[in-house]
């Protein structure tokens, strides 16, 4: 099942429930080298959500500002590899989307429990936007905003829940978007517990 949900945004509901297992065995092996971390936007607040990275570049925030980084700042060690099933999918997503060869070179783990948020914003650290981003949801489903290319446009609410996967490409890679607070839950595999994985070609 294959929703155009806006001009150039795919979602495909269940895409990975049959590899779940190894999606969040990845996640574990990640999580076991890089750990989860809640981070300081530059204008001095902590973030809600907790991140964690894997592949050539990380994603990261900090006071001075936001960036992609080849070594993680916690341990001061590269970010783990992109483990093969995780760069298969996305590239496997992405051609499902109508985007040919994606090669992500960073993969952001994003971790929320009950309450965590993740406020409107846009993907614009990286320096090519024609590549589309890969969201995977794992865990307790969620409320995605999804606004417009104005911050000032009204968002329009989508549920996604375990196995879901979001291609985000064409001119809706640019959208403002965030997560509601998340519902309280328990999921069968993960806990009171949501992870998303965000697949990214940085430059
Ligand atoms: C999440 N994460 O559910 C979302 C999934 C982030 C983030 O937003 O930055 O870590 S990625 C959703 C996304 C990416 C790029 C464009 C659009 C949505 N969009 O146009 O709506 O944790
Ligand atoms: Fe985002």
């Amino acid at each position: 099942p294959r929703e155009e949900i806006a001009d150039g945004a795919v979602l495909l509901r269940g895409f990975v429930r049959p590899i779940e297992s190894e999606l969040i065995a990845s996640v574990r092996a990640i999580v076991a080298r890089s750990p989860f971390r809640r981070m300081t936007t530059p204008g001095g607040h902590l973030m809600s959500v907790a991140m964690t990275n894997c592949g050539k570049r990380g994603w990261i925030t900090d006071h001075t500002g936001y960036r992609y980084d080849p070594i993680d700042p916690k341990t001061g060690a590269p970010w783990p590899a992109m483990p093969p099933v995780l760069r298969d999918l996305a590239r496997h997503a992405a051609e499902q989307g109508g985007f040919q060869d994606f090669a992500p070179d960073a993969c952001l783990v994003n971790r929320y429990e009950p309450g965590t948020r993740l406020s409107l914003h846009q993907d614009k650290d990286e320096l090519d936007y024609s590549a589309p981003i890969v969201s995977v949801s794992l865990g307790l489903p969620a409320t995605f905003l999804f606004g417009g290319l104005a911050r000032s446009d009204k968002p329009r609410r989508f549920r996604l829940v375990h196995g879901d996967v979001v291609v985000w490409g064409g001119t809706n890679r640019l959208a403002y978007h965030g997560v509601a607070p998340l519902a309280d839950g328990e999921h069968a595999l993960l806990g009171r517990k949501r992870i998303n994985l965000t697949f990214r070609r940085t430059r």
